[in-house]
């Protein structure tokens, strides 16, 4: 009992913390002999930095002492899980929100201008040639996946990742990353003679609101064919709101023993991959290159390994994959800025800052298109390709904290209070920002219908989306699937009927014949002319579905559906007419809920009506000739 009482003594005598503090939450005072001594640091570090409001509202001792002691757990994850702690998260927020009110740019004496960069055209010798390179470097390097976003435009209730790409096969997202992954790791450890077989290893950022799904999606699915051990789920934390001006920590509204949390934003990648010590490790094992991707974008592993090539060829730190941008689009523009000072960089400029920036710099009509029908800055699809070493070099120098930024809703002009809490974020792509001038950044641009189609809208902002400018839904993000494999069937000598225009959602969309292939069939350009022979046509109304590794298509001519499945050590001659009355799409209304939600986003389904379905078991050559 005397100890008890010695502790407390010394716990409040701890928190002699000067008069005015001390004063202001007598009602902590009264309940410090519930707290641990790490907790009462916590509480007078809360105390130090003007939080003394998170305490107001605490009862006697004896009433909700279990919700005390978990709020000081809460902060104590607070703290641990922020470079710096909270103490830091308080000053740099009172710091950006200050900016913020004074409206000050955060490019303040940059000039935008349009940088150069490898660009690059589908299907020409140079694409050739970087894919073969891109190829041959993938077995030295990680992919790392973003996954910690919850989707809110796209308003899917469950994880972005589980969504299937198409639904011809219903193959889903993480899938098809993950068969992606492995076929690239495959072909790459072939082309490097006694290089022996490697493992490309995969980090997935997750968050509270994706971290068990997404384990369970892998889990439940033997990991896509991967090793469990070469999958890595890293989650991140949310950060804390802020109330006003101050950075006073705002308060959860359903429980006021919790502190009210956002995510931080995907730049958090950097510090837990620096926490995480993978990075060493990687390096280690002489890996040279780590591939950022995001979770929606289905198309984008047609442009990693040309992309991938670019960076190893021409010796890029940092890499950014960029597609033309329409004005105004949803994705940063890629500018060079040039300060008064001398400093250069070429960065992202975010799409909520490129209009303010051009029009505060002598570009008066701001964020537009030039007479190309696109913007001058070529938009950042958010794949960044950074190698390794210098990687690690920067990330010792700042630990993998990003430049963040604060974006507070303001009730008014005199800017002095927020409509809603805000927090601070932070972008991956904002990683370049710290590198010192001689760091080797560049980027990399692709066709749009190659590299970018993301699903991130739901059907009726999508529907609403200006003429013109792409959808960024599902129904979009499945049909670029479409279109980019009969483009590149074409490209490969195949004869591929025109598209007709459908209305799904509200939205007008090309639908071309409904093509798809495993990653093991083809890779890279080289590997579909490869397996593309003789004199091949398909109907627009045709589906195509090629999954295996020895597949070969000659002289075929399709009206209808043919699936084709394959072993792996069987070799398989596809050709001759096929014609049956095939799989329709036919409409679903988003708003008709007796279909599933994944369905319903895309505003059709597919309706297998007849087929051709041939499955080939045996090792050794057969021939599909109807
Ligand atoms: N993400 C996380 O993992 N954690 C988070 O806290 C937040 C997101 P959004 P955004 O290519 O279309 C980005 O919300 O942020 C993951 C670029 O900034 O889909 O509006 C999330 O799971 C922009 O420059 O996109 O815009 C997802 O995988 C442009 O490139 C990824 O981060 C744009 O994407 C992106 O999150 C684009």
């Amino acid at each position: 009992m005397a100890s008890e009482v010695e502790s407390t003594a010394q716990n409040l005598s701890k928190l002699d913390i000067g008069g005015d503090s001390a004063s202001s939450a007598p009602n902590l005072q009264k309940n410090l002999s519930l707290l641990s001594p790490d907790q009462i640091e916590l509480a007078k570090m809360l105390l130090e930095m003007g939080q003394s409001h998170l305490f107001e509202h605490w009862p006697e001792p004896g009433v909700d002492d279990d919700e005390k002691k978990t709020f000081l757990n809460q902060v104590a994850l607070l703290d641990a899980s922020y470079p710096g702690g909270l103490i830091s998260y308080i000053k740099t927020a009172r710091e950006l929100l200050a900016d913020s009110k004074a409206g000050k740019n955060p490019f303040d004496g940059f000039t935008p201008s349009v940088p150069s960069g490898e660009s690059l055209t589908f299907g020409d010798d140079n694409f050739i040639r970087f894919e073969k390179a891109g190829v041959r470097e993938a077995r030295n390097a990680a992919f790392v996946l973003v996954a910690g976003g919850l989707g809110e435009r796209l308003g899917y209730n469950g994880i972005k990742v589980a969504l299937p790409r198409e639904s011809t096969t219903g193959t889903c997202f993480l899938k098809h990353y993950i068969e992606y992954i492995l076929a690239l790791q495959d072909a790459s450890c072939k082309l490097v003679e006694g290089g022996g077989q490697r493992q490309i290893p995969l980090v997935i950022m997750t968050s509270d609101d994706t971290h068990s799904r997404t384990l369970e999606l892998l889990e439940s699915n033997a990991y896509f064919g991967m090793l469990p051990s070469q999958v890595k789920l890293l989650k991140q934390e949310k950060v804390a709101c802020l109330d006003d001006n101050d950075a006073r920590l705002a308060m959860d509204s359903h429980n006021n023993y919790r502190i009210q949390t956002k995510p931080h934003g995907h730049g958090d990648v950097h510090s837990l991959l620096y926490s995480s010590g993978l990075l060493n490790i990687w390096r280690d094992t002489g890996l040279r290159w780590v591939l950022f991707f995001q979770d929606t974008n289905g198309l984008l592993f047609k442009a990693i390994p040309a992309s991938l090539g670019v960076s190893a060829t021409k010796q890029y730190h940092v890499n950014s994959l960029a597609v033309p941008r329409k004005a105004k689009e949803a994705i940063g523009g890629i500018a060079k800025l040039n300060h008064a000072d001398g400093r250069t960089m070429v960065i992202n400029v975010e799409y909520n800052q490129l209009d303010p920036l051009l029009r505060a710099t002598g570009f008066p009509d701001g964020d537009v298109n030039c007479k190309t029908g696109y913007s001058p800055f070529p938009g950042n699809i958010n794949q960044l390709i950074l190698e390794l070493g210098p990687y690690i070099e920067e990330l010792t120098k700042t630990r993998g904290a990003i430049k963040e930024f604060v974006n507070p809703k303001y009730k008014d002009s005199t800017k002095s209070s927020f409509k809603s809490s805000t927090r601070l974020e932070c972008m991956m792509q904002d990683y370049p920002k710290t590198l010192p001038p001689t760091a080797r950044v560049g980027f990399t641009v692709m066709d749009i219908w190659l590299a970018y189609a993301p699903v991130k809208n739901n059907p009726e902002d999508a529907s609403k989306v200006p003429k013109g400018n792409p959808y960024h839904s599902a129904t979009s993000g499945e049909m670029a699937i479409y279109r980019a494999n009969s483009l590149i069937l074409r490209k490969a000598g195949f004869k591929v009927d025109d598209p007709v225009l459908q209305v799904y959602n509200g939205q007008e969309v090309e639908v071309w014949p409904r093509v798809t292939w495993n990653p093991k069939w083809a890779l890279t350009f080289a590997d579909v002319r490869s397996k593309v022979g003789g004199s091949c046509s398909i109907s627009q109304k045709s589906t195509l579905v090629i999954n295996g590794r020895n597949i070969f298509v000659e002289n075929l001519s399709l009206d209808g559906a043919l699936v084709i499945h394959s072993v792996e050590d069987a070799e398989v001659k596809v050709g001759g007419s096929v014609q049956n009355k095939g799989w329709d799409l036919e409409n679903v209304d988003y708003k008709d809920t007796s279909e599933p939600e994944e369905v319903r986003i895309r505003g059709f389904r597919i309706n297998r009506v007849e087929q051709l379905e041939k499955t080939c078991n045996e090792p050794g050559t057969s021939c599909l000739k109807p």
